[in-house]
């Protein structure tokens, strides 16, 4: 069985109901496959977890922590996969995408090494000395019990951070560099699983990453 895990608050309603048809269509044909949805209002998922909205980035930045407050939950499925939820699946999505530890590389930084922490404060801190790979924070996934102990560390290091008075630059998604640069991912995807959908680059797409006026949608 495998679970999808979505965040929906404040705004972000909008997009649940399409991304949920779209994965019905696209997303592991062929598997049991279930969606787990973090939400304040009133929408429709395989289990709706009722979530508290918080102005930005809280809802991003808290995400492991959202995660494992259903860790046992989360440990009876086979694998797990986070994707944003402003995401559309347009094209089939296999058990290509079935590994230990999953994740995508960010369609802005192929072949260089992206905007990883760099301030050493910051449990994110990557060395520049250090040659590293950037992945994309809006799709990522794995067998669950390692995925759930890699959601773990992720919320560790944002907490502490927190005590800090520090905010990673790209908050949720500098931690998760961090760990996957130290821990590499088994299985590394192409952007296809996070095709900006208004660029046009040398992949099939798959799983779009919607345009959206960012300010507009996390304002309120
Ligand atoms: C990028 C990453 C995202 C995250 C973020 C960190 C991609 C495609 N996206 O996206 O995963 O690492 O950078 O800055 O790689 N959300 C809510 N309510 C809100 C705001 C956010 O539910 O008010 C949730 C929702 O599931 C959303 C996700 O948090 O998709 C990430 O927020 P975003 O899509 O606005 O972040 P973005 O586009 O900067």
């Amino acid at each position: 069985m495998i679970g999808v895990l979505l965040i929906a608050t404040g705004k972000y309603d909008v997009f649940v109901q399409p991304l949920i048809q779209s994965l019905k269509r696209h997303f592991l044909p062929g598997y049991q496959v279930k969606t787990i949805l973090w939400t304040d209002k009133e929408t429709q998922a395989d289990l709706c977890l009722h979530h508290k909205h918080e102005p930005w980035p809280a809802p991003t930045l808290n995400r492991y922590k959202t995660i494992l407050s259903q860790r046992e939950l989360l440990e009876q499925f086979d694998y797990l996969f986070y994707m944003d939820v402003d995401m559309l699946a347009v094209d089939t999505i296999g058990d290509e995408i079935l590994g230990d530890l999953v994740a995508v590389q960010h369609p802005g930084f192929i072949g260089k090494v992206g905007t990883p922490e760099r301030r050493s404060r910051s449990a994110a801190y990557i060395p520049r000395r250090e040659k590293s790979v950037y992945y994309a924070g809006g799709f990522q996934g794995g067998r669950s019990r390692r995925y759930l102990d890699m959601c773990h560390t992720l919320h560790n290091q944002i907490e502490s951070d927190r005590q800090k008075g520090i905010t990673a630059i790209w908050h949720d998604e500098s931690h998760l560099n961090h760990y996957l640069h130290y821990n590499k991912p088994g299985k590394v995807l192409s952007p296809s699983y996070c095709y900006p959908e208004s660029w046009e680059m040398p992949y099939v797409k798959r799983l779009v990453a919607l345009d959206k006026d960012h300010a507009e949608m996390r304002c309120g």
